[in-house]
């Protein structure tokens, strides 16, 4: 039986990936963080497979990071765990270089030190090519924008330097925006279909947001993990853009998200400056022509479609809290 260990397994990638590995016969470690309460609420469905294992540790914590491997033995490993909203890399910068550049190391020098000649993918980003105008591919330019882009750039160096070193099977999924009803609450597609349904639901009013001009490429999660898996299926380690091809602003994501429940967008929309970056990555539209020749991976959901299924997944959710609980939920908008 062919053995994975994803970190960040409760986060939204991980929670797609575990579900396909297990799916596909694997068995399935994943490294969850000690917190004062359980936030495993991605995974909880998954909790009765005799075949998913999770273990305690921190991509900031090399010891645990080097027992894991030594104990787990796996054949492939996906490094997904991160610090990975890039607001928030502005006000912790130096713990995200910690867990997603140095994190990085300590997770490939465990590999490299076991000989176990593990399987490795790195869960790199478009948020690396900032201010290189966009088609971006995997030639273009790097010249990333936030301390979030800059650890996460290092990370994706390493990873090809560890490769040509100690040839290792390591590769990059330099991956554009993707999204699912598991995203994140504070991500600005969760956050606009979240406020679509509390406004719809009568809970709020209004949304606010910061830069509405920036344009992202956003995909949809579950099709993006396929694309991970099968980086480490090949023969030889290559690194791959995924992505859908399309940019969309941030306004035109409103506007969709917003008219699929029957809304205005600018009746309920308005700005905040807390929510803007000191730099801004104006746009993100990533050109995936290498994994369709050589992966046959595609994006298969449109962000149009996106937009509506993940409005219609929170619909759904807050409808059920206002009816279960008779009160307006505390949602966190
Ligand atoms: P996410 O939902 O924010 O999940 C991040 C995961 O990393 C969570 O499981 C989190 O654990 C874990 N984590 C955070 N700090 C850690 C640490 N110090 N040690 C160990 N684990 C830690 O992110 P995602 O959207 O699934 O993204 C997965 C990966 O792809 C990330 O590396 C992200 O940077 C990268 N990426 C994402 C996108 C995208 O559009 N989604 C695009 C390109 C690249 P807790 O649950 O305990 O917080
Ligand atoms: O949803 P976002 O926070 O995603 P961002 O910054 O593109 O980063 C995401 O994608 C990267 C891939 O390129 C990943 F590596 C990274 O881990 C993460 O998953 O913001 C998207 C855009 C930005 O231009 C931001 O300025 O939306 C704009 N925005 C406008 N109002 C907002 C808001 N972003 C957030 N989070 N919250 C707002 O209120």
């Amino acid at each position: 039986m062919r053995r994975a260990f994803i970190t960040g397994i409760t986060g939204q990638d991980g929670s797609y990936l575990a579900e396909l590995l297990l799916g596909k016969g694997y068995e399935v470690h994943g490294l969850v963080r000690r917190a004062s309460t359980l936030n495993r609420s991605r995974i909880d469905h998954l909790h009765a497979e005799d075949r998913l294992h999770l273990h305690y540790g921190d991509l900031t914590d090399g010891v645990s990071l080097v027992n894991l491997i030594h104990s787990i033995a796996p054949h492939e490993v996906y490094n997904l765990g991160a610090q990975s909203h890039v607001k928030v890399s502005f006000e912790m910068p130096e713990y995200t270089a910690s867990a997603d550049a140095v994190g990085t190391l300590r997770l490939l020098e465990a590999i490299r030190a076991s000989g176990l000649g593990c399987r490795f993918y790195q869960a790199s980003t478009s948020e690396m090519f900032g201010s290189t105008p966009p088609p971006q591919s995997e030639i273009s330019a790097f010249r990333p924008r936030s301390p979030y882009g800059a650890a996460k750039l290092y990370s994706h160096w390493v990873t090809v330097n560890y490769r040509e070193a100690y040839d290792l099977f390591a590769v990059s999924g330099i991956l554009f925006n993707h999204e699912s009803p598991r995203r994140g609450e504070s991500f600005v597609t969760r956050k606009i279909s979240l406020g679509v349904a509390a406004i719809k639901h009568g809970v709020t009013d209004h949304l606010h947001l910061g830069n509405l001009a920036a344009v992202r490429d956003w995909g949809y999660a579950k099709e993006y993990v396929e694309g991970m898996w099968q980086m480490l299926q090949r023969d030889e380690p290559e690194d791959f853009v995924l992505a859908t091809g399309t940019g969309t602003t941030i306004r035109q994501f409103c506007e969709t998200a917003f008219a699929h429940a029957g809304l205005n967008w600018e009746d309920h929309v308005r700005h905040d400056k807390q929510y803007e970056r000191p730099t801004e990555v104006d746009a993100l539209i990533g050109d995936p022509s290498r994994a369709h020749e050589r992966l046959g991976w595609t994006a298969r959901t449109t962000t149009d479609e996106l937009a509506r299924l993940m409005v219609d997944a929170d619909l759904e959710a807050v409808g059920r809290l206002v009816r279960d609980r008779g009160v307006s939920p505390n949602l966190p908008l």
